[in-house]
């Protein structure tokens, strides 16, 4: 077996670099490449390890032929082309929990500048200047901090920032008020935030609904004398506007971190010309502890991905592991998938449900639709695994959704997909018993056959001498049938079979004509 090759393109922590090296992978450490360089090299390697500096555009993407997995030693994927990687099913892992302490405290530390002024007083005193009055600050004591966004981070802001005795007030969508509680913020709305507070503080992901949050009408809101801090991402604060807001006096001061454009555009350097903004070049995670944490975590992880294929803090793979019951059901959602897409044939595949029934409902079974998808794109693009399936299926049109029933008719537990193509409305239902899998359904037939290798289906208006027709054409060809099951609805019936061999085609057609049936259908099921 040929090793996976790691490529670490960024200065990477020692403990972290020896954790790669006694891996048993090769490891090359090459930091400083420029675009084109990389390009060159990438398609070498299994694995790529970077922290901000590398830029994993689209280029580099499409010229790494064998690269399963792009690791950011930090939070941020800026840096990575997402969507290209994922097209291309490459797994991109990032560490968001590393740096928490570390941007909780330069948080606290920037809310602490800003409140005494020190850049301003350090900044007059090497000019040789002994001024006092002028940098006359503000206490923090019996203050409001206002956290928006109180997550993670957030909610380790105030627990340290309680210790200055601050009134604390949050607005966060997604936290219960009882983890509120807990650590002392009492959550209210985002405008109550903005117009009460006297030190604000972000913590908030950047995101559409989030870019812009605190723009000019926001500062409009805000005390006169309210100080406000970004230690979370550029944009959520409109940079024109925090400069209007600082140089009008609209509010008091400002401590900001993270910026639109790292390093800075032209134009937002003049925000740095203002006597009330307290800067640091993105250095809420630049501590000792928090490199040596990301460097550690990141190594582990994709040395536990390349060896096992276990996947942590993924940022484009469906999240669950798989225990051992459910992983027969991995390959049952694969092949149901091929089915699917075998019977379909050549018309488009409009939209697939799935509905995990009995023990599987309430389990975490996004992977098991991905699986699905892996099986329906089988016989269209050939390799397609968990990271890419789903993105893929959706681009061509197949509007894939899942669901779960408790109850469960027959089975303890089986995956129902019903699926969707022009005006054909069909459904499959399969199980796994005694670790094999088996189809126990088709439309309104019930049956029973294990689900693998050469299969052939015959839907047909039920009459006698029709299972000995296949018999004999199946015969005629030399062809052994190991299993035959058949189900029966109305007048209607499906024969369902395996074969030791692939049933060609002609056969097929020959058995239609003879039965006068209008489906009939040879299924294989690769490894
Ligand atoms: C918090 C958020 C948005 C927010 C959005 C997401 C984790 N998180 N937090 C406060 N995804 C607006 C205000």
């Amino acid at each position: 077996m040929k090793l996976s090759k790691i490529l670490v393109s960024d200065p990477l922590s020692g403990e972290g670099l020896e954790i790669l090296k006694n891996s048993g992978f090769p490891v090359d450490v090459k930091p400083g490449l420029s675009e084109d360089e990389l390009c060159s090299i990438i398609g070498d390697y299994d694995c790529l390890i970077i922290r901000s500096g590398t830029k994993v555009t689209s280029r580099v993407i499409d010229s790494a032929g064998k690269l399963r997995i792009i690791g950011r030693a930090g939070v941020g994927v800026d840096n990575i082309d997402v969507p290209a990687a994922t097209a291309k099913g490459i797994l991109v892992m990032n560490t968001p929990s590393a740096n928490i302490l570390s941007a909780a405290e330069h948080s606290c530390a920037m809310l602490l500048a800003l409140a005494r002024n020190i850049p301003f007083a350090h900044e007059s005193m090497h000019k040789g200047e002994w001024k006092r009055s002028k940098f006359t600050g503000v206490e923090l004591n019996g203050k409001v901090l206002g956290i928006i966004g109180v997550g993670r981070v957030g909610g380790e802001v105030a627990k340290r920032m309680k210790a200055f005795n601050m009134t604390m007030i949050g607005y966060d969508p997604y936290l219960p008020k009882e983890v509120a509680d807990s650590i002392g913020v009492r959550l209210t709305t985002l405008e109550e935030v903005i117009s009460s507070s006297d030190f604000m503080t972000i913590h908030t992901p950047l995101l559409p609904e989030t870019r812009n949050m605190i723009s000019l009408p926001q500062f409009r809101m805000m005390k006169p004398n309210a100080r406000i801090a970004n230690v979370a991402r550029g944009g959520i604060v409109n940079e024109d506007d925090l400069y209007t807001a600082l140089k009008e006096g609209i509010i008091a001061g400002a401590a900001f971190d993270v910026w639109c454009n790292e390093p800075l555009s032209e134009d937002e350097k003049k925000l740095l010309e203002l006597g009330n903004l307290v800067t640091t070049p993105h250095l809420g995670a630049s501590t000792a502890e928090a490199q040596e944490r990301v460097a550690v975590e990141i190594a582990e992880h994709a040395v536990m991905y390349l060896k096992d294929g276990i996947i942590s803090n993924a940022i484009n793979a469906p999240r669950g592991k798989l225990d051992a019951e459910t992983e027969p059901f991995v390959i049952l959602a694969e092949r149901m998938g091929s089915m699917v897409q075998q019977t379909v044939g050549n018309h488009p595949l409009n939209k697939l449900e799935i509905t995990y029934c009995g023990n599987l409902s309430g389990n975490a079974t996004k992977l098991l639709t991905a699986y699905a998808a892996i099986g329906y794109l089988k016989n269209i693009i050939g390799t397609a695994n968990t990271i890419n399936a789903l993105p893929i299926a959706k681009s061509k049109g197949v509007d894939i959704t899942e669901g779960s029933n408790p109850v469960s008719e027959d089975y303890a537990s089986a995956i129902e997909m019903r699926f969707t193509y022009g005006s054909e409305k069909r459904s499959i239902r399969g199980t796994v018993i005694g670790g094999q899998m088996r189809l126990v359904g088709f439309d309104s037939f019930s049956f029973d056959i294990p689900l693998f290798g050469n299969m052939v289906y015959v839907n047909y208006d039920d009459a006698p001498g029709v299972i000995g027709i296949v018999g004999n054409n199946l015969g005629k060809e030399n062809i052994n049938i190991g299993q035959m099951s058949v189900g029966r609805s109305g007048r209607k019936a499906l024969m369902f079979l395996t074969a030791d061999r692939t049933v060609p085609q002609e056969v097929v057609s020959r058995i239609a004509s003879e039965i006068g049936s209008a489906e009939v259908r040879s299924l294989c099921f690769k490894e």
